[in-house]
């Protein structure tokens, strides 16, 4: 069976206008890259996303490792997504009861829900934590990845879990739009896979991670967006990385709809 592009895939994905508009924008950009920025200052992210802007898909943030955030730092954020064509995805891992992550979603210091196009959450609270986020988020036409394996060594997030998980997404479907997860699991076109735990250098980084490389995941996992953090983040030339990830995890895609047909 011949392989779908990200521009088939935007154009079957009718339900869920932020998935579509991500394989769009993938496909028009020609990146699958999504930079995990990975810093501890709010120029710094800034100044990164700014960059690395042109090079990506999705920007990948930890809002609560900033050491001096401000509301402040949001608009010049958002304005830096609509001038390079980026998502923004607070990597919040909600993983409470409806009304908790519901509260934590939407207010709170850092009011995550008015600026980050997705979030991602752990489905261990039960299909209740998805619909507290999507009470919140569906109106403002967010969406969300649940993350169903992990990349880090012992990961209890394997086998029957995984699969629970999927099955949680697709009854979530006009919320829910993919996984974090280290393969393909679903067949089903609409879903977006994406990949922590990339970089071209390293196997690991002692605390437990555990490193794969773009061809690995894009082409042999058939996952579709490379997510990376120190690959880029500890190179001395942050910019020329991020070029180098991308045209890896770019190439990978092409491989496998060439190999497809
Ligand atoms: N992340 C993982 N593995 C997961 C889920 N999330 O590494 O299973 C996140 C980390 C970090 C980034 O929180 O922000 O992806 C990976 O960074 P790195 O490329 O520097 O290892």
């Amino acid at each position: 069976l011949a392989e779908l592009t990200y521009g088939d895939r935007a154009q079957l994905q009718t339900t869920h206008p932020l998935a579509a508009q991500l394989f769009r924008l993938m496909e028009e950009k020609k990146t699958n890259l999504c930079v995990s920025a990975d810093v501890t200052g709010c120029e710094d992210l800034l100044q990164l996303a700014d960059s690395l802007g042109p090079q990506m898909c999705v920007l990948k943030t930890h809002v609560d490792i900033l050491r001096d955030f401000s509301p402040a730092f949001i608009q010049p954020l958002k304005d830096l997504a609509h001038k390079h064509n980026f998502l923004i995805f607070e990597d919040r891992k909600f993983a409470d009861i409806g009304n908790t992550v519901k509260h934590q979603y939407e207010g709170g210091l850092y009011q995550i829900a008015s600026w980050s196009h997705m979030v991602n959450a752990h489905a261990v609270p039960g299909p209740g934590v998805v619909e507290g986020l999507s009470v919140v988020g569906l109106p403002l036409d967010r969406g969300c990845l649940l993350i169903a394996q992990m990349s880090s060594q012992g990961s209890l997030a394997t086998g029957d879990y995984t699969q629970a998980v999927v099955k949680m997404a697709e009854e979530h479907s006009d919320f829910v739009f993919g996984f974090i997860s280290g393969s393909k699991i679903t067949s089903k076109p609409e879903f977006l896979h994406m990949t922590p735990g990339v970089q071209m250098q390293s196997e690991g980084d002692g605390l437990g991670q555990q490193y794969s490389s773009p061809d690995d995941v894009i082409y042999k996992k058939e996952s579709d967006v490379i997510i990376v953090g120190r690959g880029i983040l500890g190179a001395s030339d942050r910019v020329k990385a991020a070029t180098e990830y991308r045209e890896a995890g770019w190439n990978a895609y092409v491989k496998r709809l060439t190999a497809s047909r």
